[in-house]
């Protein structure tokens, strides 16, 4: 639907006002209405890096979920205000991983005797309390670019990984890219006493996955692949790593947000791509590109709920507040939690390659 004009209007001027103090940053799985005033449209990780680079802007107004501000707010500077229109624009996959849960399933492994020689590694899709974790034990923070990369250190530091939240990249990562089997993977469920693991299961594994997924990317199917192949001929399957394995194992490419959006712009006109990601992004790339062939993968809609709550009306709210000099929905990363978490990102920077 077009946005409404009023709000439009009012989101400019507001915007108009602030000039420069403000900065907008938009998700690429955010609504249009709302990614018009967007300052700059990325992923998670360069979004976090753009309001970084952006040490002028006294309010980063973080168009994207909460994992995804605190990322921001870990990484610029104490003067900058990281601002979520919406409190509510979580993520299910973040809340998955909560950190008491997580310091038992490291406590376990210590029993064991295992922790040890247990890297730690958190996806960008955690809470800051999570990426503390990781930072305190000496692991790494990955991406969906350079979960490999991150997969590679963290072999080489020690024989076992702990993966969160996301079962799927960590597994996609670990079977398709470095030469794991399935049966190298475990899956460590938080709501069973253990994981639901034996001592002995725990042991033997060299990738233990966390119990948590992407409710967006997690409910392509197999299914969703092959009728796509049988409605569209000669049809590209491009899907996340966030997808289940047999979607991906199933799937033509596989690739990060960024790849995805690569992809497509550099494919010949004519091609046909179905693209097994989030619905705004998916809409937003077939507008922009008519002479190509891009659709959803799956025959159901599915946006991303909690990344739809920031709206246009929330946007306006957001910039008049700060207009009117309050500073609302401010999110604060403490400064412990910040400093290690700050260590596990600059490891995922410091990564060779
Ligand atoms: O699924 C998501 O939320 C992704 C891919 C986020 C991001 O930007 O890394
Ligand atoms: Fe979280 Fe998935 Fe939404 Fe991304 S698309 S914010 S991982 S629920």
């Amino acid at each position: 639907a077009p946005s409404d004009p009023d709000l439009v209007a009012r989101a400019a001027a507001a915007k108009a006002k602030l000039g420069s103090r403000v900065f907008v940053l938009g998700h690429h799985y955010q609504r249009d209405e709302v990614i018009q005033f967007a300052d700059v449209t990325g992923d998670s990780f360069k979004l976090a890096r753009e309001a970084a680079a952006r040490p002028d802007a006294e309010y980063i107004v973080f168009c994207g979920v909460h994992f995804m501000a605190e990322s921001a707010d870990i990484l610029t500077t104490d003067a900058q205000r990281v601002i979520l229109p919406d409190l509510a624009a979580g993520c299910s996959m973040a809340d998955m991983a909560v950190l008491g849960q997580v310091e038992a399933a490291w406590d376990t492994l210590t029993e064991l005797g295992i922790a040890g020689e247990t890297v730690p590694v958190t996806y960008m899709n955690s809470s800051a309390d999570i990426k503390g974790f990781v930072g305190r034990n000496d692991g790494v923070v990955c991406t969906s670019s350079n979960a490999k990369r991150a997969l590679d250190w963290a072999f080489e530091q020690g024989s076992k990984v702990l993966f969160l939240p996301d079962q799927h990249l960590g597994r996609n990562t670990a079977v398709l890219e470095m030469g794991l089997s399935l049966d190298d993977c475990v899956l460590y469920d938080p709501h069973k006493p253990g994981g639901g693991l034996t001592a002995g299961q725990l042991r033997a594994a060299k990738m233990i996955l966390w119990r948590g997924h992407c409710s967006v990317h997690g409910r392509f199917t197999l299914e969703s692949v092959n009728d796509v192949r049988e409605r569209v001929p000669g049809v590209n399957v491009l899907v996340h790593p966030e997808c289940r394995h047999e979607v991906v194992t199933a799937a033509d490419y596989v690739g990060s947000t960024e790849y995805i959006i690569k992809t497509v712009e550099a494919a010949p006109a004519g091609s046909a791509w179905a693209l097994g990601t989030e619905l705004n992004l998916v809409r937003r790339l077939a507008l922009a590109h008519p002479d190509k062939q891009i659709m959803f993968l799956d025959k159901a809609v599915c946006y991303c709920s909690t990344m739809n709550r920031i709206d246009l009306p929330h946007l306006v709210w957001t910039l008049e507040e700060l207009v009117a000099g309050r500073v609302p929905n401010q999110i604060t990363v403490d400064a412990d939690t910040a400093h290690h978490a700050r260590v596990a990102l600059d490891q995922m920077l410091a990564l060779p390659g």
